[in-house]
């Protein structure tokens, strides 16, 4: 029973209700993933039954037009035709080999065609994953120890990103989480985001001895905080004088801004890139990879030691197949971003009309409402947004249909399954929601 919700009427929530109850009684906190307890939004959480399309329906038949998009993997929309009988018809034949298959090479083969710097890569099954593997090659290459990452981005869960981490940790005001060893904890240097002169200070404190430095380079973590001019082309600079690699975390850019990323739109060229999301098509599926010499290092070719059970999957690598298929097509991310420009326009509209110290921030098809006025160049930059009033707008978006990242700290997904009226009812929703908020 799909049910479109009345623009700001209560949406009934029994069945959700009781599905949450009974999950958080053997779920932690209800949820696989923090940001999904609604904590910074507050209300009751969603609970999917079913997407199609640029839509989602909850467990009482309501429907939202969704710009989570399973945190940005789902560029094509929920259940692309395409996608679904791919995986469909690789479960029939077997959904995991624990072997190599065709397929994983002819997905790395697309994925290298897509991001030249990618010379040589390994599948895994999470973005931590990618980004916890591609330090552990810098710092074997390298033979450093210490990594420099910065305020706001986020990275995965591994134990060495935790120190000032965006996403779920900035949601949840967690500056560095408990259960991470002080001397691990200590390898990790932290600088604000756009900030050379505190890289440049870090690096001449610490000389010969950073393996890496690790960046968004579209930062989405905290929001959508785009490098400011020369940034990224500084980072490549300095890390290359010192000997120390640089490693591009595009597994929300990549896929996403272009086909070949943020590297390609800055023309900066990372040693190690890690990827994720879109690139698995909505399956668990990530990526890393770089210069043949660095993954060289990996086993079993080199020492370095890294696996996975389900690495390659089958399934995933079909659905990522298919995926990058579409997304090669002539036109597209042309089209995806003119409609997230006229979201843009239209949130940037409603804001004007409702008088709200609220800004847009956009990056292609990503981008996030802030709701604070002044420059969103760094981590310091976005904690000044008043973080209730965004949690009130998102309710009243939810209210009229609207699921939005439920955290000022993340970034709103547009897909290409979101339809130019959809764009037209989000940015006329928006506009209410301002004013009732
Ligand atoms: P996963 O392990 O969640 O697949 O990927 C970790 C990761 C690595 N790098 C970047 C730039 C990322 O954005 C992420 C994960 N993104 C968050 C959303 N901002 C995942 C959502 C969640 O934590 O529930």
């Amino acid at each position: 029973m799909a049910r479109e919700s009345k623009p700001g009427a209560p949406l009934a929530r029994t069945r959700s209700r009781e599905l949450f109850a009974r999950a958080q009684e053997v779920l932690v906190g209800g949820v696989n993933s923090p940001v999904r307890a609604f904590g910074a939004v507050g209300g009751e959480p969603v609970i999917v039954e079913r997407g199609a399309g640029a839509r989602v329906w909850d467990a009482d038949g309501n429907e939202y037009l969704d710009y989570v998009c399973s945190w940005g993997a789902l560029i094509l929309g929920h259940a692309d035709a395409d996608v679904v009988r791919a995986v469909a018809e690789q479960a029939a034949r077997g959904t995991s080999y624990g072997m190599t298959t065709a397929a994983e090479a002819e997905l790395a083969a697309r994925i290298i065609g897509a991001f030249p710097s990618i010379e040589k890569l390994r599948l895994v099954s999470s973005g931590t994953e990618a980004t916890m593997s591609a330090v552990r090659v810098a710092r074997a290459a390298t033979g450093r120890d210490l990594i420099l990452k910065f305020e706001g981005c986020y990275h995965g869960h591994a134990d060495s990103f935790l120190s000032q981490a965006g996403s779920g940790l900035a949601t949840l005001g967690i500056a560095s989480s408990p259960g991470v060893p002080q001397a691990l904890a200590a390898l990790t240097l932290n600088a604000p985001y756009n900030d050379l002169g505190a890289v440049e200070r870090l690096f001449a404190e610490h000389r010969g001895s950073i393996a890496a430095v690790i960046v968004e380079p579209v930062a989405a973590n905290m929001g959508v905080v785009p490098p400011a001019a020369g940034f990224l082309q500084s980072l490549r600079e300095i890390t290359s004088r010192d000997g120390a690699l640089l490693i591009f975390d595009e597994v929300i850019s990549g896929l996403r801004l272009c086909y070949g990323g943020a590297q390609t739109i800055y023309g900066v060229t990372p040693d190690l890139t890690t990827l994720g999301k879109i690139v698995g098509g909505g399956l668990p599926l990530a990526a890393y990879g770089g210069r043949r010499d660095l993954m060289q290092r990996l086993a079993p070719e080199g020492p370095v030691y890294q696996a996975g059970t389900l690495s390659g999957n089958p399934v995933a690598v079909r659905a990522g197949l298919v995926t990058l298929e579409k997304l090669s097509a002539p036109g597209f991310y042309e089209a995806l971003d003119r409609k997230a420009a006229k979201l843009a326009d239209g949130l940037m509209r409603a804001i004007a009309e409702a008088g709200v110290a609220a800004q847009v921030v956009r990056a292609a098809s990503l981008l996030t409402i802030f709701f604070a006025d002044g420059a969103m160049r760094n981590y310091a930059d976005v904690k000044r947004c008043d973080t209730a009033r965004f949690a009130a707008f998102f309710r009243a978006m939810l209210e009229r249909g609207i699921l939005l990242p439920p955290s000022q700290f993340e970034a709103l997904f547009v897909s290409a399954a979101h339809s130019d009226e959809d764009i037209a009812r989000t940015a006329a929703a928006a506009k209410e929601a301002l004013l009732s908020a």
